[in-house]
């Protein structure tokens, strides 16, 4: 899809973890672009899907918050897979009251001749006057589609601080770039049953090198899965916590002293209580 490639393109930096699999974002991504003469709030969410357990329905609501909150709607098409979802997007194009932007996302993966047939298909099933053919990966007509996105947001005075770049605090981003990894180093439906929440986050004290050191817990559903994380010997949870680690560093500019463990939380993505007290609502 892209959603994520597009938000951390529009801003400059990796907010937005990303990765090859479907429902990858979980939760809504709040970026503030702030330029000399304007201030941009982006809202990255999860993409439309057809709820299987309530983790994915608060995951629909994140989207529907965010379609109301924001003044106008991006809508990604992917053209690596234009048939998808078809049902999906037509029903949110039947209840949207934004005004919408439709962009033909991956544009750079087709081969030219092929381009015009395909919006003109799409333009012609959803009903759209225009689509922008759009690369979140390499940037192409992306500041196009940042001039359109201003044009359509109302003048006001800016909502954050300047320097202000999320409204989430670094450890959210940090339990994130955990979920990321663990994404990169796990296959098949085990990545979903994964969630990371920070145990500990503090600060660098004088005489302990100077590192920030975060303790993080890898919640899975079942115990089979448990042995699967951690690896013969614990070597899987090593990759992950090495290449976690590096992501963080790079986000706190600074080393980091990073300690993973693993832990069953038994069907977590169908309970309310699980899902509330892991901020999903
Ligand atoms: N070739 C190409 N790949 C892209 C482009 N945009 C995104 N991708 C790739 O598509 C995959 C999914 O990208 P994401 O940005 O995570 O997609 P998303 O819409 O946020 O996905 P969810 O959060 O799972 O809903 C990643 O492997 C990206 O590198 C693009 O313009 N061109
Ligand atoms: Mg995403």
């Amino acid at each position: 899809m892209g959603k994520s490639t597009l938000f951390n393109t529009f801003l400059g930096q990796r907010l937005s973890i990303v990765t090859p699999r479907a429902q990858t974002t979980r939760g809504r991504i709040l970026g503030i672009l702030t330029r000399p003469d304007s201030q941009l709030v982006f809202l990255d969410t999860p993409g439309l899907l057809e709820a299987a357990y309530k983790l994915h329905e608060t995951m629909e609501k994140q989207i529907q918050r965010a379609c109301s909150d924001g003044d106008a709607v991006v809508l990604l098409l992917d053209a690596t897979h234009p048939d998808d979802r078809v049902d999906l997007i037509t029903n949110f194009l039947a209840r949207n009251r934004k005004p919408l932007l439709p962009v033909l996302n991956k544009v750079d993966r087709l081969a030219p001749q092929a381009l015009d047939p395909l919006m003109k298909s799409l333009c012609e099933r959803y009903g759209f006057d225009a689509l922008l053919p759009l690369s979140a990966l390499t940037g192409t007509n992306v500041p196009d589609l940042l001039q359109r996105v201003a044009g359509l947001i109302p003048l006001g005075p800016p909502l954050y601080p300047e320097e202000m770049v999320a409204d989430q605090p670094e450890r959210f981003f940090a339990a994130e770039l955990v979920r990321e990894t663990a994404f990169e180093q796990l296959s098949d439906e085990l990545p979903y049953s994964i969630q990371v929440e920070i145990d500990e986050f503090r600060e660098p004290e004088e005489g302990d090198g100077r590192k920030t050191y975060l303790h993080a817990t890898l919640y899975v559903e079942r115990d089979s899965q448990k042995g699967i994380v951690i690896g013969k010997g614990g070597a899987k949870l090593r990759t992950i916590g090495t290449g976690a680690r590096r992501k963080i560093e790079e986000l706190i500019e600074g080393p980091v002293f990073l300690e993973l463990r693993v832990r069953v939380r038994p069907d977590w993505r169908k309970r309310d209580k699980d899902l509330s007290e892991f901020g999903y609502k």
